[in-house]
């Protein structure tokens, strides 16, 4: 278990600077100061009650999002120190309100959460606040406190007695500080069902004044996690394998689980961090898997002695794993801080994962079986895509080598001006191309459905005349392929993507399905802002001469309102029914159409939507189309 701290003195505090800096240069402490920095405030408190759970000192945590537009947090740890500090002759909690860094000096609970964005301390919180106040419950009295822009407003009062222990602090952020002050609940809920899986058995409730609320404990922590994650795919084990152990102080949690799936999924954490870059703990995780699955399957006997190992990517293929570890001195490094440098971790979990995973293997013999089998298979499926791709490479297609035939391509040759519309069928394919501008304008028909690449291994994608078209018309690889990445956003032959389908319930499937491509292989595409979607008209009214488009159903109400009566309406089903100057008018023409922008607010989130919408679950699939079928006719992921 968790080591448990000393008594706490007053005394120990020891590095004191005021909050000046803070509210002169926010940025440097909360990220930014807009919305993604404003949500910091929460988690900072939050990481704070978070502490004292980690080191056993608290489980239940409740946040509260008031109508005035301020948040409490409140737990049941031990309460900030409310006596007299010796040398600064004022009571501890108002040293850990009003100065920086004050709170990780405090005492020696073993894992603080310090390093990334959170670990600043609660004060930065104060001051960044209109105003904060804190209520105590310790030393058998409840204690509160208050302060404006970090500054003391009010003395430390006891107000009552109390026979319980906790904290709650109560604050509303500085709207001269932050672009925007209104919390999202949608946001915050995220992060803090991300923190209650990390911390089992730990209660984290969300709650607002408009009386939404939602409990996150998970008693089985990353267990729970992983089979969440897994809950679209197809398992390979009744219940994913738990791993824990501690060395040096060192504590590591894991949880795996296999599924038929092909791509891996981890997810790696520091001290509750997401380290999203990987680091020293990720690669103890995969030497570990490499060698015990080699060694497991040549004992079984199912890789022959003659067999080639198999490769890290085969052993992970179809992986869903959290791994978690607690570390007294985290070191993050990397271009956004998110990757683990303490060498000395490696080792530690490449230890401690090697143990488990045997057990494991020599403990369950059908799951093994199981498990193995899917390597292997992956193993074989590498070796056919090596093949498919020395085949493609040596046709230069990757490469945009040459181009496909049924590609119209535009007269420019300076991708920055360049666009491309992929066009659902042969016909509309035909009216696009005469209605373009060939100049800028290239005309990509896609014959039928292309393949769901969330079902199908890379050497399937690569023997599939459709998506190949497009790979080779855009002329910058795609990712996936090996290990070694071949994208490269430079080679891009056009800086518009342009998904060009009918609107209608096919139009859509395309659609998705050509967005599951370009999310899993080109994602450099999405992440540039290159990926668009074209909105093609729902409706054309005309009286006379008079001729007008409408793109939904508000619209049409307004168009029909002008043209007063004797109008006539036609609904278009689909892109055939116009005439190529039409389809230019509406869809085509850069003065004229409007295109919708694909960009990922959150990748988790896409990525978990593409898993549930393109996966295994039909249940799932159905569910999530219902849940978002605003958001599927816009699709704005
Ligand atoms: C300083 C020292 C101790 C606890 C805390 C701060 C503390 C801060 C926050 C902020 C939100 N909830 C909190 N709970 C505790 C240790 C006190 C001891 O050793 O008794």
């Amino acid at each position: 278990m968790v080591p448990k701290s000393q008594d706490y003195k007053a005394d120990q505090i020891q590095v004191l600077e005021g909050l000046e800096a803070v509210r002169k240069r926010p940025a440097m402490y909360i990220g930014s100061t807009g919305e993604s920095g404003l949500h910091h405030l929460v988690y900072e408190v939050v990481d704070n009650s978070v502490d004292e759970a980690m080191n056993g000192h608290c489980d239940t945590i409740e946040v509260f999002l008031h109508s005035d537009g301020s948040c409490s947090v409140k737990d049941n740890g031990r309460g900030i120190p409310v006596d007299i500090h010796d040398i600064y002759k004022v009571p501890a909690v108002e040293i850990v309100m009003t100065k920086l860094h004050a709170g990780g000096k405090f005492d020696s609970d073993t894992y603080k959460i310090s390093g990334g964005l959170h670990g600043v301390g609660v004060s930065v919180v104060n001051a960044l606040s209109t105003w904060v106040t804190v209520k105590i419950n310790r030393d058998g009295g409840v204690f509160t406190q208050s302060y404006k822009k970090g500054i003391v407003a009010s003395k430390l009062e006891r107000i009552g007695d109390s026979d319980t222990h906790g904290t709650e602090v109560h604050f509303i952020p500085d709207d001269t500080i932050f672009e925007t002050t209104k919390f999202e609940y949608s946001i915050l809920k995220y992060r803090l069902r991300e923190l209650a899986y990390l911390n089992a058995g730990v209660s984290i409730t969300l709650s607002n004044e408009e009386g939404k609320s939602e409990v996150f404990k998970y008693e089985g922590g990353i267990s729970e996690y992983v089979a969440y994650l897994n809950e679209s795919k197809t398992a390979l084990m009744s219940k994913p394998m738990f791993v824990s152990g501690e060395k040096d102080q060192v504590q590591v949690e894991a949880a795996l689980q296999w599924t038929t799936a092909f791509r891996e999924n981890i997810h790696t954490f520091t001290n509750n961090i997401a380290t999203r870059e990987g680091g020293t703990h990720l690669s103890g995780l995969k030497t570990a898997l490499t060698r015990t699955i080699n060694n497991v399957a040549r004992k079984r006997k199912q890789l022959k002695e003659k067999d080639t190992a198999l490769e890290g990517n085969d052993v992970r293929e179809g992986l869903t794993a959290i791994l978690s570890i607690k570390v007294p001195e985290p070191q993050f490094e990397g271009q956004t801080k998110t990757k683990l440098g303490n060498s000395e971790v490696k080792g530690i979990v490449d230890t401690i994962m090697t143990e488990s995973l045997s057990n494991y293997f020599a403990e369950n013999p059908s799951d093994s079986q199981l498990i193995i089998s899917k390597c292997l298979q992956a193993f074989q499926a590498r070796e056919a895509a090596k093949k498919a791709r020395d085949l493609t490479r040596r046709k230069g297609i990757l490469e945009g080598g040459g181009l496909p035939g049924k590609l119209a391509d535009c007269q420019s040759k300076d991708p920055a001006i360049s666009e491309i519309f992929i066009v659902e069928g042969d016909s509309a394919g035909g009216t696009a191309k005469q209605g373009r501008n060939r100049a800028t304008q290239a005309i990509l028909p896609l014959r039928g459905k292309i393949l769901n690449v969330e079902k199908s291994r890379i050497d399937k994608i690569l023997a599939n005349t459709e998506v190949m078209a497009l790979i080779t018309a855009m002329g910058c690889s795609i990712t996936g392929v090996e290990e070694e990445e071949t994208f490269e956003i430079e080679k891009a032959r056009y800086h518009k993507l342009i998904i060009m389908t009918d609107a209608d319930v096919d139009g859509a499937h395309i659609r998705t399905l050509l967005l599951t491509f370009l999310y899993r292989h080109m994602k450099g595409l999405i992440d540039a802002g290159y990926v668009y979607v074209a909105q093609p008209p729902l409706y054309k009214v005309s009286k006379g001469k008079k001729l007008e488009y409408a793109y939904d159903d508000a619209q049409l109400q307004k168009v029909l309102a002008n043209f007063g009566s004797g109008y006539s309406i036609s609904r278009y089903k689909g892109l055939g029914e116009m005439n190529a100057s039409q389809l230019w008018e509406t869809t085509m023409d850069p003065n004229r159409r409007t295109l919708l922008q694909i960009t990922i607010v959150d990748n988790e989130l896409a990525n978990k939507a593409f898993e549930e919408l393109m996966g295994d679950d039909v249940q799932k699939r159905r569910e999530f189309i219902e849940a978002n079928a605003t958001a599927v006719a816009n699709l704005d992921i």
